[in-house]
């Protein structure tokens, strides 16, 4: 295993330990900066509503995670364009519910893991470290050589890095790879793995929502479900959006034991781009189905202000946290001419 190697405890890493693992670049801004500042600037024409950002008090904030996107340190080294990511592997205990708490493997102190975010052509380099007691690794979903698949175990204290092309662009994901498999998705470690294509989609408000089971007792079947790690959590804390304001929702089923769930959205019609590998919308619908592991980008923007609930169509899962609600809030008109011009 010539690719792994012990570190210290010091976080983030230091640019000492990065210069002798030779992984320190120039830091210089490139082309991949350029397109992460223009993306963020496309943003602030996006109207976003303020957030009401009371966290769960077990580390876990899923409104946070609505709008969080990692898009990591853009270096330069030897003409290419890297883009690194730190990710670290670790255990904490999350409330399920004012009774019910369990123990996560989570990346970054957060389940699920950093929506990461690239964009196709970058070259990618993840810095893993395992502090999650047991053996764990990352498998990145997308084209990579089989040397960088992920599946080799990383055990307790070790690093490795994964390092490939961002290629194809669309919804992606990343997830343990050390069997139970099932197990080791199931306990948090998993994320959402965003490729943009070279030229980035219209301006929206860009949302991530994650679904995930839990099983508290180990019975082979979920307990609970979750949006972003917390049941319930958008229900009792709606997500606050602008009346027609297009939003881009990017949805991944990462729910292990239930082979499949569907995702319905309350009082409206989405545009449908399937694993967000298309610019262009294959269809038009209300409910979709999604197996292990699928993605889509969802679009839509809402005529009427008001709450609507989304949430899978199977309502024992969504009865037991998986289910939230948008809050539509009123546009003034004088809103609706600076979005608009
Ligand atoms: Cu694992």
């Amino acid at each position: 295993m010539p690719n792994n190697f012990a570190l210290g405890n010091e976080k983030p890493w230091s640019r000492r330990q990065l210069l002798k693992l030779g992984l320190a670049g120039a830091g210089v801004i490139g082309a991949a900066g350029l397109w992460q500042m223009l993306n963020l600037q496309s943003k602030s024409i996006v109207k976003v509503p303020p957030l009401d950002m009371e966290a769960p008090d077990d580390g876990t904030n899923p409104m946070k995670m609505l709008r969080d996107f990692d898009y990591g340190t853009v270096k330069q080294e030897n003409g290419r364009t890297i883009r690194e990511f730190q990710l670290t592997a670790g255990t904490s205990i999350i409330k399920l519910n004012s009774a019910v708490s369990y123990n996560i493997w989570d990346l970054n102190g957060r389940i699920p893991g950093p929506t990461l975010r690239a964009k196709q052509g970058d070259r990618v380099r993840v810095l893993f470290l395992n502090k999650a007691g047991h053996s764990h690794s990352l498998h990145f979903h997308g084209v990579h050589p089989a040397e960088m698949d992920g599946v080799r175990p990383i055990s307790n204290g070790k690093a490795t890095i994964y390092e490939f092309d961002a290629e194809p662009y669309g919804v992606h994901l990343y997830h343990c790879h050390i069997e139970p498999v099932t197990r080791h998705i199931a306990k948090g470690l998993y994320g959402m793995f965003i490729i943009d294509p070279p030229t980035p989609r219209p301006p929206a408000d860009e949302i991530v929502l994650v679904m995930a089971g839990y099983d508290v007792n180990d019975d082979g079947h979920n307990d609970y479900y979750a949006f972003n790690g917390s049941p319930h959590h958008y229900m009792d804390h709606p997500i606050p959006i602008y009346q027609d304001q297009l939003i881009r929702l990017y949805v991944l089923n990462i729910i292990e034991y239930d082979p499949v769930v569907t995702f319905h959205l309350h009082a409206n019609f989405f545009d449908v781009y399937r694993y967000g590998m298309s610019m262009t919308p294959s269809e038009k619908a209300d409910v979709i189905t999604m197996g292990m592991a699928e993605r889509h980008i969802l679009e839509f923007a809402f005529r009427y202000p008001g709450k609507y609930m989304f949430h899978p169509h199977q309502d024992a899962i969504a009865e037991n946290g998986c289910m939230g609600q948008f809050e539509v809030v009123a546009q003034s008109k004088s809103q609706k001419t600076v979005n608009n011009s």
